[in-house]
């Protein structure tokens, strides 16, 4: 029997990376998007590169995506890609638009016109509710984006929905809370806390410097999260899904079991430094992971603990060589 065949936008970072692991290991013929770059970024994929395809193509270009899907049919495609980094959506809000937001009409677009029977997977986010109006946040929460970001995710989420319902797509959004891994890039703030305190205990530096250590998010690890990816798109009929352990932790928190496990304090090295802070902040985040768990039979499998270990752990060894 032919394999089955997944596109992946967004394969060269943290969630593709996953995803193309957990593809393989369903069987899956994994195909991914890969947009031009003047070096090869490469790192988190080199270890199955000779079991995927790369393909060219930029969420920015619906010519290249149409010829990309005309020439793989993929049965499924999941948008990953995107303009990712909230801090860097304050400082380029249109890019972030064009990328984040539009990005999406022009893959869902491209699928209607190549083929409306590819079922469609958007990698929406917990940033859309950004000021929240209730706790924890659902799928019927509504949403209250605090940053260029936000909104760009607010918008590829309703594209989302609008093709599912114009034109009868299975097309579905998940609604993903953070989730880390020791592939997170290093300007998102766990893996900043995990690589400092590593170059901390190491003796390569001496202070980590943060922004708002109040700040609660609810956080998961990655590889738990992109199997409820795939089993949206396993369902018989599309929808939105909040993904979420339900318990959330401040930056302090995170901060104080990291330092923790390389035997620091983190009162002595974190320096608060107001460049890290933003126009406008989401304060709390925590999601009600409840129809992920019951429709999808989605649950986490790793605890925040594990997380920051596995993270601190894999940066004292990566910089050890
Ligand atoms: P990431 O590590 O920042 O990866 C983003 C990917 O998008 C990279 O492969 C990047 O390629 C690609 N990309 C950026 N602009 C592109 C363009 N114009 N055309 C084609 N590809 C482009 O993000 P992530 O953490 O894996 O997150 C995956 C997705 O989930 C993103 O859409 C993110 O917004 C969303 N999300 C993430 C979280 C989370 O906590 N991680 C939570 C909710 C939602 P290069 O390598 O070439 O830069
Ligand atoms: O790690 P962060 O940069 O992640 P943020 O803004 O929550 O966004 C991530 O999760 C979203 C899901 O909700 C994704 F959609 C998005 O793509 C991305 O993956 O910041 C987390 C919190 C913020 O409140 C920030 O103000 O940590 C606070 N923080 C404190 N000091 C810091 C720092 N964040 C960063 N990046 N750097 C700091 O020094």
């Amino acid at each position: 029997m032919a394999r089955k065949r997944a596109l992946i936008t967004g394969i060269t970072g943290q969630d593709g990376s996953y995803l193309a692991e957990f593809l393989l290991d369903q069987g899956y013929e994994v195909i991914g998007m890969i947009r031009r770059s003047s070096t090869v970024n490469f790192e988190r994929i080199r270890h199955i590169q000779d079991r995927i395809t790369l393909t060219p193509g930029d969420l920015l270009d619906e010519v290249s995506l149409i010829h990309m899907l005309r020439e793989h049919r993929p049965a499924e495609v999941y948008n990953l890609a995107a303009q990712s980094f909230v801090q860097t959506s304050f400082s380029q809000p249109v890019f972030t638009g064009e990328v984040t937001a539009l990005g999406v009409t022009r893959l869902l677009d491209a699928i209607r016109i190549v083929d409306p029977e590819i079922r469609f997977y958007q990698a929406s986010s917990s940033e859309m509710f950004g000021k929240v109006v209730e706790v924890p946040q659902r799928e019927t929460t509504p949403f209250y984006p605090r940053s260029p970001y936000g909104v760009a995710k607010v918008y590829g989420h309703w594209i989302t929905v609008n093709y599912r319902e114009s034109y009868g797509m299975h097309a579905s959004s998940g609604i993903l809370f953070n989730h880390e891994s020791p592939r997170r890039g290093l300007e998102f703030v766990t893996r900043k806390i995990s690589h400092g305190v590593a170059r901390i205990a190491l003796g390569l530096d001496t202070e980590l410097r943060l922004g708002n250590l109040d700040a609660q998010r609810d956080w998961g690890f990655a590889g738990d999260y992109v199997r409820a990816m795939w089993l949206m798109l396993q369902q018989d009929q599309p929808g939105d899904y909040v993904v979420a352990t339900g318990q959330t932790h401040s930056v302090r928190r995170f901060c104080e079991l990291a330092f923790g496990y390389a035997g620091l304090d983190y009162q002595k090295h974190v320096v608060v430094d107001e460049r890290f802070f933003r126009p406008a902040e989401v304060d709390l985040l925590v999601g009600d992971p409840s129809r992920a768990y019951e429709q999808l039979g989605w649950k986490p499998e790793v605890s925040f603990e594990q997380l920051v270990e596995m993270m601190v752990e894999a940066d004292i060894r990566l910089l050890r060589g």
